[in-house]
């Protein structure tokens, strides 16, 4: 059964609850009690969510896209890096989740060359950074889809500063962890990349337990070839057959009084 957040629900109630949630489960599973598994899906402008922040970093600028439709990650055809951060507001989730499942899925809308079966890693990042509003995006006659980005506002993430203007990565590219929490191979233009395995549930299971470490996600390729970079839609997209990112949180929920959804 899938369900959506509507509501938020207080993050040190959430706690306390998670708290109390350990001990019931273990007490459910060793009393073969069943729970039911319930399903969360987080894409901007769904039942009225906003909470996805997205922006890219390009490694020969100090250029942004925050506001822009597009997202990309790779080596373009000219040897130039792209990397795409991402990071999902978890603080409406329901406090009596234990999370057994997380799958992000990103529609390419367009890659260089359009080669296919190209591996592109999540890395749950360490450091905050920032979405400006830069809009890389130009229409005709200098039309543009972003590619390049556009010189960054106050705030904004790029190569070389997690907020612009205000500090710096420690290290230029973002500050990520080494290990990938998850791999893909990326098809051609016009499918979905999906993410997902046990690592990306464990970084959403910290996230809840730690909301103040929640920075997301950074994507990245192999960067070890031109023209391999792929160019997916961002939060703020809304062409015709586009789909924003979308996070899907598969829970073991509890029973009865001990809902969640009471917390409301
Ligand atoms: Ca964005």
């Amino acid at each position: 059964m899938k369900r959506r957040l509507s509501a938020l629900v207080s993050t040190s109630h959430a706690r306390g609850y998670r708290a109390i949630l350990a001990t019931v489960m273990v007490f459910l599973l060793q009393s073969k009690v069943p729970t039911t598994a319930e399903i969360v899906v987080l894409e901007e402008g769904l039942d009225g969510y906003t909470g996805t922040e997205d922006t890219t970093l390009y490694s020969e600028s100090e250029n942004s896209n925050g506001g822009g439709k597009y997202l990309f990650s790779d080596r373009t055809a000219q040897l130039r890096d792209r990397r795409a951060l991402i990071r999902f507001d978890l603080s409406g989730f329901p406090a009596n989740g234990a999370v057994q499942r997380a799958t992000l899925s990103l529609y390419v809308s367009l890659n260089a060359g359009n080669f296919g079966n190209v591996t592109h890693t999540l890395h749950r990042l360490r450091m905050s950074w920032g979405e400006g509003e830069v809009v890389a995006e130009r229409p005709p006659p200098n039309e543009s889809p972003g590619g390049a980005g556009a010189p960054a506002a106050p705030g904004d993430a790029t190569w070389r500063s997690n907020l612009f203007g205000t500090s710096l990565w420690n290290q230029p590219g973002g500050d990520y962890e080494a290990v990938a929490s998850a791999t893909a191979e990326v098809g051609r233009l016009d499918t979905l990349a999906v993410w997902s395995g046990p690592r990306l549930a464990e970084d959403i299971a910290l996230w809840l337990d730690s909301p103040e470490s929640n920075h997301g996600w950074l994507l990245r390729g192999e960067e070890d070839v031109g023209q391999r970079a792929k160019r997916y839609t961002s939060s703020e997209n809304s062409d015709p057959g586009a789909r924003r990112p979308r996070l899907e949180i598969e829970y073991a929920a509890l029973p009865g009084p001990f809902s969640g959804w009471m917390l409301k």
